[in-house]
């Protein structure tokens, strides 16, 4: 209680003068199997007293166990045109001590949210934090976690509030996820999804196979495995073998759905209509910035865009895209002009057919083309040979041309480069 930040003592006020409950600012409580502090990182070796590591092991670390800490708030995100964009959103607040989780977790609504990057065989835990809505004190909704297409064994984990917990304000749950499907996934809030996710609470999630940990040397059928190849899936041939990967996540957002979310006014739900489309949060040509974006001055400095939508490789390399779509309005195209685009996964599944003996590999169903389509709740895994690529830029781009804008700017919205050197 004493690190009660000015945010949310504004909060409680708030709640104070509209004759609410005041939520009870629960301590936070991570869990996260090795940590010795609360940070939701584990510690491989014990902790002195001035709280820096020893060169003591700790008996508690397992390199298997890996932990996240998320915020569910809201926060403001930068257009393309330069407008400022009110959102909800998950942040990230792995590393930060539990008794700062509530004020450093406030306005740090991330778009897309957090990616999360997993191994197979990975035990996950979870932790979400709900911090509350800074500029909308008269709402207390709950969130929570969803894998979208991830083969949850529990439903109490799976974020679907009919059939799991949600997390109210000042509440803080940790899921539990045993990774044992590689593939690509999305992640979004589940509690009154239409308008959550309208609002921003989606983000990148993929798991990277075993066949990436074989010992050198073993022979797949021909294809000689070496430390460090990657492979989009446990194949047994190395034809999803690649060089770099980039997940790319479609979404768009209606700016008038934002602009009456932000200022209290009804929903326009039955009105959705997006006029702002983007790749990993950004329309062109912010798609093409490294890194992160500056944040708009209402996020008080905290970078709320920290995806960049680039894409880059020497040529000869393969690049894996983890293409997922949470958009809540429409399908959308992507066209890569000039580069075959080689499918080899469709929502999490290698796209391959059944096993005759069990032994056989199946049939590959991998196809080539030069766009996609996916509709909200789709992913995709693509595979762009550049080996009889020129150098050169090139692009990856909606063929729904009128979705090459930002709000009014005639020329901009879903799109990105894919430079080769
Ligand atoms: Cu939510």
């Amino acid at each position: 209680m004493k690190q009660l930040s000015r945010y949310a003592a504004l909060l409680a006020m708030a709640f104070l003068l509209l004759g609410g409950s005041v939520p009870a600012m629960a301590q936070i409580l991570v869990q996260c199997p090795g940590d010795l502090n609360g940070d939701s990182i584990p510690d491989p070796f014990l902790l002195l007293p001035n709280g820096k590591p020893s060169n003591k092991p700790n008996p508690e670390y397992d390199p298997g166990v890996k932990c996240m800490h998320l915020s569910a708030g809201d926060g403001y995100i930068s257009m393309a045109d330069g407008r400022s964009m009110y959102m909800f959103g998950f942040g990230d607040v792995t590393g930060i001590p539990e008794d700062r989780v509530m004020e450093e977790g406030m306005m740090s609504a991330a778009f897309p949210a957090p990616t999360i990057v997993l191994d197979e065989g990975d035990r996950f835990y979870l932790n979400l934090t709900n911090v509350g809505m800074m500029m909308r004190p008269d709402l207390f909704d709950p969130h929570t976690v969803h894998w979208h297409g991830f083969p949850q064994a529990s439903s109490v984990f799976d974020g679907v509030p009919d059939a799991s917990i949600s997390i109210n304000m000042g509440a803080t749950l940790t899921y539990f996820y045993h990774v044992v499907e590689p593939g690509t996934y999305m992640y979004h809030c589940h509690v009154e999804a239409t308008e959550h996710m309208q609002m921003g609470m989606l983000g990148n999630l993929y798991v990277r196979p075993a066949q990436n940990r074989l010992p050198a040397g073993q022979d797949l059928n021909g294809f000689i495995h070496q430390a460090g190849y990657t492979y989009a899936y446990n194949d047994g041939d190395g034809s999803t073998y690649y060089d770099v990967e980039y997940p790319i996540q479609i979404g768009s957002f209606d700016s008038a759905f934002h602009d009456a979310s932000e200022s209290v006014n009804p929903l326009p739900f039955a009105l959705m209509r997006d006029d702002y489309p983007m790749l990993n949060g950004r329309g062109y040509p912010d798609t093409i910035v490294p890194g992160s974006l500056t944040p708009p001055m209402e996020n008080m400095g905290r970078v709320s865009q920290p995806v960049s939508s680039l894409i880059e490789a020497s040529q000869g390399q393969k690049i894996l895209l983890r293409v997922s779509n949470l958009n809540v309005t429409r399908f959308y195209t992507l066209a890569s002009l000039g580069i075959p685009m080689k499918v080899v996964g469709y929502n999490a599944r290698l796209l391959r057919g059944p096993s005759p003996d069990g032994i056989t590999p199946g049939k590959d169903l991998y196809y080539t083309t030069h766009s996609v389509t996916l509709g909200g709740g789709e992913a995709l895994d693509v595979i762009l040979d550049t080996a009889d690529v020129d150098p050169g830029t090139y692009f990856l781009y909606t063929t729904n041309l009128n979705y090459l804008s930002n709000d009014d700017d005639p020329f901009g919205g879903m799109m990105t480069e894919i430079r080769i050197q």
